[in-house]
């Protein structure tokens, strides 16, 4: 057996072995290419031993002695070239063969800097909240939520990809001795699943540690008690300890996103448990929601009533918050299941067709094609940052064979994410941008003064993952490793961690939150380093589907 806290593929090696590889390919090449430019310009190696020509007259042999004589003219033409072009040509040869050396380096830098930005936020999680949901990295203290180890637990499989083995022992360690869901705490079912339930089950598949598998079966079962509504569609929080749920004081409403963005975890938890109670109750969800009206080609309103099972708030169509991993989850949802499930990718393929005809814009002056809102038939050219999600879905979807505007759409927007951080005086995107439209505008992005903060989020970054994954444009890669030396330059806590921003347009002043969200950790920085890493086998993306907080889960065999 396998030692439980031992990176199954150890990625530094696995890169190494990339490295070996595309650079033997390389020379290979380079050598290939060399003897060419050589034989063409009549330049070749020095006879061995010999220098005289033997000529032996057969039919066989007749090649082989032009291919001598060749090789002879070709050094006498090499002895007589100039000093200067021998040295040039030499000089060339070894930029050559130098380049994948220097491709390999800078990746592989690229993946330290991600390892030491992950070690600087573990400092501070470990020395001032170990064991609490979030760091706040300026006060040097800790801020709870569900009290459940919220960072520790949202960053075990990161931890594992990066190879950093002992902080993650450490981790496990806590998770055996410390975990305990045996609490009397309100959780958001949402957040819980996303981040808690997801990354057990992922670091489980990961690890094959069934200490991960124990603690998912846990909270997946004190999570349940939140599908006891009049309309089985569930409630937004659950006491876990009682077992208690309920929606919040203001409302008997939840959101559209959180009801139907908790699937790929209580359906993987069903396969693996063999209880299909936990699939049932989320598949009862998606089933309602499907034939539902109200929606609007395709999109959905953002919320949902827990007593009536109807859509509430009808009228105001978004991609962000609210209804964006709805969008997610129907994609993955059908990727996970083997591509079998058609109901998903038709709701999928509709929705895509939605947001092209309802939400779709181009910005003034430079025509950046961005994903607004809809009220009551009235367009905003809001756009939330969480949107960026979308040209990653888009561009996966196009991997799965869905239509290849997809991809086009997915770059396009891909290219507004990015100008989201680079429009921006710190480099680092508002919470919420709003794209000009009219006219004669200068500049394609406003941002309202409330809308200026940053909280360390991962959507552009997740999405520059993807494509990169599947262009293999460097651009992907570069335009990522400016947003995270921007993380580092605005964001980043000398005493340990890193922290939210209040302005992102105010370098001088980016005004520290105080507080280190725990998807950091477990999703930005996790999708930073597989955006930098040249090896497609780390999380394949045939093999694994990754639910809305980066946890990876396997991908259905088609036999189940
Ligand atoms: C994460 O918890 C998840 O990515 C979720 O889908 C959206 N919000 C945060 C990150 O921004």
């Amino acid at each position: 057996g396998r030692s439980s806290w031992e990176p199954r593929t150890g990625s530094r090696n696995s890169s190494l072995n990339q490295f070996l590889k595309i650079y033997h390919n390389h020379c290979v090449f380079y050598m290939f290419v060399f003897s060419a430019v050589v034989e063409r310009r009549g330049i070749m190696l020095p006879p061995s031993r010999r220098d005289f020509v033997s000529l032996t007259v057969s039919e066989s042999g007749s090649y082989t002695n032009s291919k001598q004589w060749r090789r002879q003219s070709c050094w006498r033409k090499w002895k007589q070239l100039s000093r200067l072009q021998r040295s040039l040509i030499l000089f060339t040869l070894m930029l050559l063969l130098l380049f994948p050396v220097f491709l390999f380096l800078s990746a592989e830098s690229r993946l330290e800097a991600v390892r030491e930005a992950f070690r600087h936020a573990w400092k501070g999680y470990k020395n001032f909240a170990w064991g609490h949901d979030e760091l706040k990295p300026i006060s040097k203290s800790y801020g709870e939520w569900f009290g459940l180890g919220l960072t520790l637990i949202d960053a075990l499989d990161t931890m594992w990809i990066l190879g950093l083995k002992e902080e993650f022992a450490e981790a496990r360690q806590w998770v055996a001795k410390e975990l305990s869901f045996d609490k009397n705490v309100d959780v958001n079912l949402f957040e819980s699943t996303i981040r808690i339930l997801g990354s057990l089950l992922s670091t489980y598949h990961l690890t094959g540690d069934s200490l991960f598998l124990e603690k998912a079966k846990d909270i997946g079962s004190r999570l349940m008690p939140a599908f006891n509504t009049a309309s089985k569609i569930p409630y937004s929080d659950v006491n876990i300890g009682k077992g208690t749920a309920h929606p919040p004081q203001w409302t008997s409403d939840s959101s559209v996103a959180e009801v139907t963005s908790i699937q790929l975890e209580f359906r993987e938890l069903s396969r693996l448990t063999g209880d299909p109670k936990y699939k049932l109750a989320v598949m009862e969800v998606m089933k309602q929601v499907h034939k539902l009206d109200g929606k609007q080609d395709g999109l959905v309103p953002m919320f949902i009533n827990t007593n009536n099972g109807l859509f509430t708030h009808q009228g105001i169509y978004t991609l962000g918050a609210r209804a964006d991993s709805y969008y997610e989850y129907l994609l993955k949802q059908w990727i996970q299941g083997g591509k079998t499930e058609k109901e998903f990718l038709d709701d999928y393929l509709q929705a895509v067709e939605g947001v092209k005809k309802n939400l779709l814009k181009k910005s003034t002056p430079s025509g950046l094609a961005f994903v607004g809102e809809l009220s009551h038939g009235h367009f905003s050219p809001k756009m939330d940052h969480l949107v960026c999600f979308l040209p990653g879905t888009l561009a996966l979807g196009a991997h799965y064979g869905l239509p290849a505007d997809h991809m086009e759409l997915a770059k396009q927007l891909m290219e507004t994410c990015y100008q989201m951080y680079a429009q921006m005086e710190t480099g680092l995107s508002p919470e919420i941008a709003h794209f000009n439209m009219h006219e004669g505008s200068t500049q394609d992005v406003d941002v309202k003064i409330a809308d200026r903060h940053n909280l360390l989020r991962p959507e552009t970054v997740e999405s520059l993952f993807y494509l990169y994954r599947f262009t293999k444009d460097k651009k992907y890669q570069q335009w990522g490793w400016e947003i995270l030396q921007n993380f580092n330059k605005y964001t980043r806590v000398p005493t340990g961690g890193y922290t939210s921003i209040n302005n992102v347009r105010d370098p001088a002043s980016p005004n520290p939150r105080d507080k280190m969200e725990s998807f950091f950790l477990g999703e930005t920085l996790k999708y930073f380093y597989l955006l930098f890493s040249e090896d497609p086998n780390l999380i394949s993306l045939d093999k694994y589907v990754f639910n809305t907080e980066a946890h990876p889960l396997p991908i259905w065999p088609q036999s189940e």
